[in-house]
């Protein structure tokens, strides 16, 4: 402590400039260093004798293993490093050099909270967040997941940024001509003009005028932020449940603040009080109105929904009794809105036992039960024929404006189920055109997008029996499925072109390869000596290209060398 505070003052007394060059010089450490691998009989001495009687102006800086002979190396200065790299090179003790190179960080948010949602790692969205952290698709459409529930916290403070606002219908008579809508149109395309929420049209009987308020003509007034079927407004109960269940979908990310939800951003509309039958179904004709309306005016009305969260049902019940509310399913999907619902929490199995909504026969329907941290089934229910998808509920963390931090644990099926609808709405957010023209000209199509989630996940050998898939929602796996839309390729690995040859500092391998799978990247001298190898994951959603410093190798002849699985390319190049 006490050298370190003369040191401090000594440097600071008589020499300010050398705090600068100090500064200057970390900044600088990277620019100037390389790593060094010797022959495997040599080691530190070797190095050492070379450097003092050869390279003085070179520095050891670092052993960098124990077990191999790896040192960091740092230059003078920078411009001297590759003709010192290139003489190293042709010493006899040393094996290889490559640059220092900044690594590029994984992008994970700043939310405090973060740290304790394992839930967000677990369905790989670590991975997933380099690619998209959600919001728009490629086409410039606002995402909305709809989440039917008991209530929300409409002003809690991570969350009042992502709820869908309805620009359609804000409050009053947005344009004041007194109709609901633009007066003597049909502004929501179904066959009915200026009609109050009976359907009633101006000169009916008992036609509601109040509605004039009702800007986008369907059926509620007001309706900005979500609704609330109970009494028609956009007012919802303060409730725990339903926000939990929002964050998890939507918390808003890397906002510095809370937890994150899958989405960093993306907009939830809040339908509250889904507590009977009725409501359910009003609800989701509510959402599949709204869609419906986006898909028939090219994105001028209505909302690009397409997901909605249900983590409720009945227990011990069956389709047969149930008919209009299973019904929806295929009405709201046929829409493009793939639905995402809870099994009950306990250990049943609803194939025998019955189970509302989760055995409703549709192909958007996607029933999820819920895992723990060791992947095992959480006390959730199973079914083989009617489970659709595992996903992580056991100790899910995140928003709960009830506790006095306002946010807490919220287990089960109810939180394993928004992280699939979540899902949804992220994966929409992938930079693929090609992906998101598709399921726009095609939304009953989006059936297919749900077989891709339910089977890209993780198999579990935990899950045998107990669900139709036998995975666990993996979201960055399901990325790698879709890029297959854009450019990704399934063939074997091959090199497409190599330039410029002969190179002079930066070479380019443009390939094709499988977007699964690791590829090896490895450069050869004439003499079969590995010169430098790395490992990469397909890019992902990028063009498929990988580039290499060519400035280290000495002029002459050398082979570039793809691998993955057992299939390995080589081609040759020139340095010159
Ligand atoms: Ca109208
Ligand atoms: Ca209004
Ligand atoms: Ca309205
Ligand atoms: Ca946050």
């Amino acid at each position: 402590m006490k050298l370190f505070t003369i040191y401090l003052i000594s440097s600071l007394l008589f020499l300010s400039p050398m705090v600068y060059a100090q500064t200057e010089r970390v900044a600088e450490d990277i620019d100037r260093q390389f790593v060094i691998e010797l022959k495997d009989s040599y080691g530190i001495h070797a190095l050492e004798r070379l450097i003092s009687s050869q390279f003085p102006s070179v520095s050891i800086q670092r052993k960098l293993s124990q077990s191999q002979p790896l040192f960091l190396l740092q230059t003078a200065a920078s411009h001297q490093r590759v003709a010192v790299m290139q003489d190293l090179l042709a010493q006899d003790i040393v094996q290889l050099t490559f640059k220092n190179e900044a690594v590029e960080l994984r992008k994970s948010p700043d939310d405090p909270k973060y740290g304790i949602q394992w839930t967000m790692d677990k369905i790989g969205l670590n991975q997933a967040w380099d690619i998209t952290t959600g919001g728009t698709t490629m086409l410039g459409d606002e995402i909305v997941v709809a989440v039917l529930d008991d209530g929300y916290d409409i002003n809690h403070e991570d969350m009042i940024a992502n709820w869908y606002n309805n620009p359609h219908d804000q409050p009053g008579d947005m344009n004041e001509d007194g109709c609901p809508g633009d007066c003597g149109v049909d502004d929501d395309g179904d066959g009915l003009i200026d009609e109050d929420n009976m359907g009633r049209e101006p000169g009916d009987a008992g036609y509601n005028s109040t509605f004039r308020n009702d800007d986008d003509e369907n059926g509620y007034k007001d309706d900005t932020q979500g609704l609330n079927p109970k009494t028609g407004t956009d007012v919802h109960p303060f409730k725990s449940h339903g926000s939990s269940v929002a964050g998890i979908i939507g918390a808003e990310g890397d906002n510095g603040i809370g937890v994150t939800g899958v989405n960093w951003n993306v907009k939830v509309l809040p339908i509250s009080e889904g507590l009977t039958i009725a409501d359910v179904i009003e609800a989701y004709n509510y959402i599949a109105d709204l869609r419906k309306l986006y898909n028939n005016s090219d994105g001028d009305k209505g909302a690009f929904i397409v997901s909605c969260n249900f983590s409720a049902g009945i227990s011990n019940a069956w389709p047969d009794d149930y008919r209009p509310w299973c019904d929806m399913y295929d009405i709201m999907g046929e829409q493009g809105i793939l639905n995402v619902v809870a099994v009950p929490n306990s250990t049943v199995n609803i194939d025998n036992d019955g189970d509302i909504p989760s055995l409703c026969e549709s192909e958007y329907l996607i029933a999820v039960t819920s895992t723990d941290e060791d992947d095992a089934l959480a006390e959730a229910g199973f079914g083989r024929e009617n489970v659709d998808l595992a996903a992580p509920g056991e100790e899910a963390f995140t928003v709960d404006p009830v506790l006095s931090s306002g946010y807490g644990n919220f287990p089960g099926t109810s939180a394993a189920t928004p992280h699939v609808a979540g899902a949804i709405g992220l994966l929409y957010s992938i930079p693929c055109a090609e992906f998101i023209e598709y399921f726009k000209e095609n939304p009953s199509k989006v059936d297919s997008l749900a077989q891709i989630i339910v089977h890209s996940g993780d198999r579990l050998e935990s899950m045998k029996g107990l669900t139709k898939s036998e995975t666990r929602l993996n979201v960055y796996n399901t990325m790698i499925e879709l890029s297959l839309f854009c450019g990704g390729t399934a063939e074997e690995i091959e090199i497409t072109k190599l330039y410029p040859n002969p190179v002079e500092n930066e070479l380019t391998i443009e390939f094709s390869a499988d977007p699964r799978e690791e590829i090896y990247v490895e450069i050869y001298n004439i003499l079969g000596q590995k010169m430098r190898s790395r490992v990469m994951n397909y890019p992902l959603y990028e063009e498929p290209l990988v580039t290499i410093n060519a400035e280290f190798l000495i002029p002459g002849m050398y082979f570039i060398s793809l691998a993955q699985g057992k299939k390995r390319v080589a081609l040759k190049f020139f340095k010159g």
